[in-house]
């Protein structure tokens, strides 16, 4: 399963949005540093096309894909020599693979806190880009001294390389994935090699902009969507800036200009989808369509996640389950028959395969097959996101 880091200043509203990801009730307060340890939870996906496929199958389970989220300690500015709880962000970091940076752009008088998103922004990845650096020069210390000294002959110029690069970008300000020279098309061995540094800014981002409620109201539809470098930039855009006039810049543009394109940037406004997620599907789906959030915030931060970290989604449905599983994208048939389970992607022999939206409209498995949409396919058919499959295997 992905995991997710959540990385932002004190008071920035991780838990907050942690709590209405995962159902949690971590601790919520308007001191800095609530949080001191790491929490995690999973995070189940919405995803209306699974809703649909369960709805057609009348399936008595539905079993949506699951994100695990980690609530991480706020960090400040110089966090990384030891101000505030210093590096104690650096353990909860580590270990995930994506990072959602949150950054606050509620007013609130009583709350102290950075309230300029785009000042956190610069906090933040100055204080993950001297953690990188600290880190890599421990190692690049120990390697050059092992390549000296030949105790280590596994060393290769390639890993050295690849540690020097980092260490060029790091010293000079730039988070790894901020740069594009950094990923052009490395070789997989450096690539690999690059992930066994474990650096903190070698992950990919996106950020969440905690916004004011007034500012939904003002920007309905707008603010809250654009997915950076995705799908629903256009609306986004249009709609936070005319919504906006007279006001400041919509702070979500100001944060996509401020990241240029290295990740995706949302608009939420976390306590009122933390409001939301108390409420029961029904409540919450009349609520949210009711401030012009349509489906809220907590399906376009899974699925920002889940471009981001290039997963896709297939189905299985049935009168028994309908179940959405997430799959890295390019992946072929049997390979997905794995992520089921072992068993099947051994004993694979072929799958069935139909798109959700067709299936739908023949209204069922059998309608579809006798009005012959179903394709049966091979060991080399590469999985579409939103395909439902039914698999043949034999062990
Ligand atoms: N007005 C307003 N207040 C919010 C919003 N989101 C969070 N808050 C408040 O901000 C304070 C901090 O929220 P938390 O979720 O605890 O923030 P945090 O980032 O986890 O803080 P630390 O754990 O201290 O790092 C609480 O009093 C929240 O109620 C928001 O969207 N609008
Ligand atoms: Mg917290």
């Amino acid at each position: 399963m992905e995991h997710i880091g959540l990385v932002g200043l004190p008071n920035s509203g991780k838990t907050s949005l942690f709590n209405a990801l995962t159902g949690s009730n971590a601790q919520v307060a308007m001191h800095p540093f609530t949080t001191t340890e790491t929490s995690i939870a999973i995070a189940h996906v919405p995803d209306h096309r699974l809703d649909a496929l369960a709805g057609m199958s009348r399936s008595r389970k539905v079993v949506h894909a699951g994100v695990e989220i980690a609530d991480i300690a706020g960090l400040v500015k110089g966090a990384s020599s030891g101000e505030g709880l210093g590096n104690r962000f650096l353990a909860g970091i580590r270990e995930v693979d994506a990072l959602c940076i949150v950054l606050r752009a509620f007013n609130d008088s009583e709350i102290p806190g950075e309230s300029d998103p785009v000042e956190a922004l610069s906090i933040l990845e100055t204080e993950l880009v001297i953690a990188d650096l600290t880190s890599l020069e421990t190692q690049l210390q120990r390697r050059r001294k092992a390549l000296k000294s030949k105790r280590q002959d596994n060393i290769t110029e390639m890993e050295i390389e690849v540690m020097e690069e980092a260490y060029s970008l790091l010293s000079s300000g730039t988070p790894l994935y901020r740069s594009a020279t950094h990923d052009p098309d490395p070789s997989a061995a450096a690539r690999a090699y690059r992930k066994e540094l474990f650096l903190l800014t070698d992950k990919p981002v996106f950020c969440v902009v905690n916004i004011d409620e007034v500012d939904i109201g003002q920007a309905a539809g707008g603010v809250v969507t654009g997915l950076g470098s995705g799908t629903s930039e256009g609306t986004g855009k249009a709609g936070g800036d005319t919504a906006r006039q007279g006001k400041p810049e919509d702070p979500v543009a100001r944060v996509r200009d401020a990241l240029g394109g290295s990740g995706d940037v949302i608009g939420v406004c976390v306590s009122l989808e933390a409001e939301a997620a108390q409420l029961s599907v029904g409540e919450r789906a009349e609520m949210l369509e009711g401030l012009g959030l349509g489906e809220g915030a907590l399906a376009m931060a899974a699925r920002a996640a889940y471009s981001m970290l290039n997963r896709w989604t297939f189905f299985t449905t049935g009168d028994k389950e309908s179940r959405a599983w997430s799959f890295r994208a390019g992946s072929t048939a049997p390979e997905c028959a794995g992520v089921i389970h072992s068993d099947l992607q051994r004993g694979f022999i072929r799958a069935e395969v139909i798109g959700w939206e067709e299936l739908l409209e023949a209204g069922s498995w059998q309608a579809a097959r006798q009005a012959g949409h179903m394709s049966l396919v091979g060991k080399d058919y590469q999985v579409q996101d939103g395909d439902v499959i039914e698999i043949r295997f034999n062990v």
